[in-house]
């Protein structure tokens, strides 16, 4: 496909200020009437021909007025329909198209799922309905007659408020949906299908009531109360925190099996992957309800960020999605434990942001170009986009944000804008100019801050020296400054807390906006050590000249929970590089009894406490944060085997303490996924699992009771996991396991989806063959994306060992996967690609043999232009 730039950007030639769609559902030939309002714009060009987009369309019928319009007058193709000389005045056009919705293996557009009709448009599925100009400055208010048999849809849902329904001759039936704000067509949906649901009211702060209702497959609406929950605390957050109402009379939300991403925002009718609603204690794991109310947070919030207000074009989809993020991240850290939610966030911002921005397929949070917008849902628009919005705050203030987001709203309300105009609201609430910040969304990269620090003990003066800079990405060579607020405190060595002010610090936090800049504190008595970017105020890596016993000190007294965190994991990822190096030597011994000890002592102040953050504090950095940190000639399976033997060194010099940790009682009463409860789970696990990999006397009998006797899935998920990790657990015992989860769970997909990715995780020499074996399992479909992702994606995304086994084996079977899949889903087989995200930064032997499965895929005729956008900027 050819690029789409940026500059290259023209409003719309033609308007369509209102939509009629009649859509009579069938299993292969649904009939979608759509009557569109359509004007010339005054900003555009006048008298130029009319382009509507298709996508594998077939067109039945064209009306212009009423009237058929001649075959002359038009041309038609799947993928456009072009009338050239169309009315200077406004005029009705009526297209009648003919949709396959069962043959619609992409998953965009009208679809089918375990026999329930369901759309997705976000970002170009509408013109696989109608054709249209299916761009997201086009906005229209829009109604929807849905028409279909009883039996197999008696339920038929829309964007708007519900204002008709009624029976049909032949066992049909049909309801009418009226929405009546001005939305892109990526915000359509409709669904029909035989579901269960569970409704609740609401009635917001203004005084309207509001019927909320989650739609499941029948026999599931157990399930899905705690997201009904988690959609009414949202929905209340938002009035206080952002003075946000909801706008219908109705909320509906819709979970199906087959799903390309999380979920959908769309206008009062928000469609979800059911593995973000569906939840009981027996079937979902901590982690999995936090998910939950997270996701369903998000896609509430974009009623707000995204819905009433819009972006004018795809190159500014951070302006809703890392807004968004940003805002469910806020809601997240308000309902749970602030510094655990943004110690996670950054965790999953390194791993896949971090990781994106240093390979081949970096780009600025705001592209320039791209050739397919799918491959744009990416960790840097939305994780990356969220950290400017989080960086706009701490640099701004409470105050002059709060103020900038209600001008937002207030100037922007039914718009299609851009980040400009976003940024404006923000420079005239605040009276700063937001140039220079504003350069954050165009330079891709991370950028790297070396901190040194100088202490003279004469003048009594600290001195810390910073200097930024960012490495080159794909077009972009050279960089300029950011702008980097970096939020810093300074520790005495006994962990009190210095209170010294300089010159250049506001409220502990130090603005960088040169390429090297200083900040001087006075009448210090002795050197300190400093604790700098308090709560990661900002998305760099950081290199300090702080030594073990420094990091040390501020892993016992950071009064910054985050850089507390984070100091413990400096002095593992200092000892993992070099043991991966095979730099191994005393002084490494000596440092990693220091962590142990720092450790220790942690734990008797604070895990009784804290147990979440005491949980993350034992958690070492995953080896793909220190294939990043070592960043070339990468051999996986030498960090594997640093990390496992650091692991086993730290449980050992810690297990009378797990043992302690694991007798701390959860709260009484039957199972709760509340923060405080899933922390205790999360600290007695993780201290089961380095029990069991320390291979303490009777662990092995108390994980198989853990699993046996679980009356959760958090708890007997941790158990397998273990087993299914830990060389030191029998292979008859694992396997019990194994085959017990597999029977007990045989008719729940989504718990079978763990169960595949546990094993297709595994940093074992025979997964691969495992994994093919897997994959003729009868709970195994190449059609399904949740499938695909937890047997194929985790092996890829979360195996390094054996995605990159030096035979080339694993690049080879991911390459014959994506070409498979691509003939299906390209979305989805676009995703899985991306795996070679770090091809680059391998050894030779892997690098030769990435490089020849990428050739091979790039080789194949007929690719997917989502396939073949990634696989070209891989390799470029
Ligand atoms: N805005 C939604 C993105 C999305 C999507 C994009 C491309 C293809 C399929 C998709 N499904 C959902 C979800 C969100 O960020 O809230
Ligand atoms: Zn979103």
């Amino acid at each position: 496909p050819r690029a789409i730039r940026l500059e290259e950007y023209r409003p719309s030639d033609y308007l369509i200020d209102r939509v009629d769609l009649d859509i009579s559902l069938d299993a292969h030939a649904t009939k979608v009437r759509a009557m569109l309002a359509i004007r010339p714009n005054p900003e555009g060009t006048p008298g130029a021909p009319l382009t509507l987009d298709g996508d594998e369309l077939a067109l039945e019928a064209l009306a212009l007025n009423g009237e058929t319009l001649a075959e002359t007058a038009y041309t038609c193709q799947p993928d456009r329909l072009t009338i050239a000389n169309p009315p200077r005045d406004a005029f009705s056009l009526t297209i009648e198209t003919v949709i396959d919705p069962t043959a619609n293996t992409k998953l965009m557009g009208l679809y089918r799922s375990n026999g329930v009709y369901c759309t997705q448009c976000e970002a170009e599925g509408f013109r696989r309905i109608t054709y249209f100009l299916d761009r997201p400055d086009v906005m229209a208010v829009y109604t929807t007659r849905i028409e279909a048999a009883r039996e197999e849809a008696p339920i038929l849902l829309g964007n708007g408020n519900p204002v008709a329904a009624g029976d049909l001759p032949g066992g049909r039936h049909f309801a009418v949906w009226d929405d009546p704000h001005p939305k892109p067509s990526y915000l359509f949906a409709l669904v029909g299908g035989d579901l269960g649901s569970v409704t609740r009211d609401f009635v917001t702060k203004g005084g309207r009531a509001v019927r909320l209702a989650i739609y499941v497959e029948s026999g599931k609406q157990e399930r899905a109360h705690y997201a009904l929950d988690a959609l009414e605390r949202s929905m209340r957050w938002d009035e206080d925190v952002f003075g946000r109402e909801y706008d219908l009379d109705v909320f509906n939300i819709v979970a199906v099996s087959d799903f390309n991403m999380g979920a959908m925002e769309n206008k009062g009718l928000n469609i979800f992957n059911d593995k973000y609603v569906l939840a009981s204690p027996e079937t979902a794991t901590d982690a999995d309800y936090a998910h939950i109310e997270a996701i369903i947070a998000h896609e509430y919030f974009h009623n707000w960020t995204g819905n009433r207000i819009t972006c004018r074009d795809w190159f500014q989809l951070c302006l809703k999605e890392g807004l968004t993020v940003f805002r469910d991240q806020e809601f997240s850290s308000d309902e749970r434990s602030r510094a655990v939610e943004r110690i996670n966030a950054v965790r999953t911002l390194r791993a896949r942001q971090f990781t994106e921005d240093a390979g081949p397929l970096a780009h600025p949070v705001r592209p320039r170009e791209y050739r397919e917008i799918n491959n744009f849902y990416t960790a840097t628009v939305y994780e990356k986009g969220a950290e400017i919005i989080r960086m706009l705050k701490i640099l701004l203030g409470d105050d002059a944000f709060a103020c900038g987001m209600d001008l937002y709203f207030a100037r922007h309300d039914n718009e299609a804008t851009t980040v400009e105009a976003f940024l404006a609201c923000f420079a005239r609430a605040s009276g700063q100019d937001l140039t220079h910040f504003a350069l954050w969304y165009e330079q891709a990269g991370t950028p790297r801050v070396v901190v040194s620090s100088h202490y003279d003990s004469d003048k009594r003066q600290y001195r810390l020296d910073f200097a930024q800079s960012t490495p080159s990405t794909p077009g972009q060579p050279t960089k300029d400054p950011l702008v980097i607020p970096i939020a810093l405190g300074l520790v005495d060595h006994d962990g009190g807390a210095l209170d010294h002010r300089a010159e250049g610090l506001s409220d502990g936090v130090f603005v960088l906006r040169h390429s090297s800049d200083s900040l001087i504190f006075r009448d210090v008595d002795a050197r300190p050590v400093p604790s700098v970017l308090r709560g990661f105020s900002a998305p760099v890596r950081l290199s300090l000249d702080l030594d073990d016993t420094g990091l040390l000190t501020l892993v016992r007294h950071d009064s910054d929970a985050f850089n507390r965190w984070q100091a413990g994991q400096n002095v593992a990822t200092r000892l993992l590089t070099r043991a991966a190096r095979d730099e191994g030597d005393a002084a490494g011994e000596t440092a990693t009894q220091a962590l142990a000890e720092a450790l220790g002592s942690f734990l008797d102040a604070q895990a009784a406490q804290d147990p979440a953050f005491a949980a993350l504090m034992l958690t070492l950095p995953p080896e793909s944060e220190i294939a990043q940190e070592i960043g070339k000639d990468v051999d996986p399976d030498a960090i594997h085997r640093a990390r496992e033997a650091l692991r086993d060194t730290i449980a050992r010099a810690l297990a009378p303490r797990l043992e302690a940790l694991r007798a701390i009682p959860v709260a009484a009463g039957p199972y709760s996924p509340d923060a405080a409860s899933a922390g205790v789970r999360a600290l007695r696990n993780i201290a089961l699992d380095l029990l069991v990999k320390a291979d303490a006397a009777g662990i092995i009998e108390a994980l198989a009771a853990q699993y046996d006797n679980a009356d959760n899935m958090t708890d007997r998920l941790a158990a397998l996991t273990s087993a299914v990790h830990s060389p030191t657990v029998p292979d008859a015992l694992r396997q019990r396991l194994l085959t017990d989860f597999r029977n007990r769970f045989d008719d729940e997909p989504l718990v079978i989806d763990k169960w595949f990715a546990l094993q297709s995780g595994r940093a074992e020499p025979d997964t691969l063959a495992a994994i093919a074996e897997l994959m003729q399992d009868t709970a195994f479909s190449i059609n399904n994306p949740n499938r695909v992702r937890a047997l194929i994606g985790a092996f890829a995304m979360n195996n390094p060992t054996q995605f990159h086994r030096a035979d080339g084996a694993g690049y080879d079977f991911l390459a014959d996967q994506v070409i498979a899949l691509d003939a299906r889903n390209p979305q989805v087989a676009a995703r899985l690609l991306t795996a070679f995200n770090s091809w680059r930064m391998m050894e030779p032997g892997r690098r030769a043999k990435a490089q020849a499965a990428l050739e091979r895929v790039a080789s194949r005729d007929g690719l997917s232009g989502d396939v073949a956008d990634i696989v070209q900027r891989t390799l470029d």
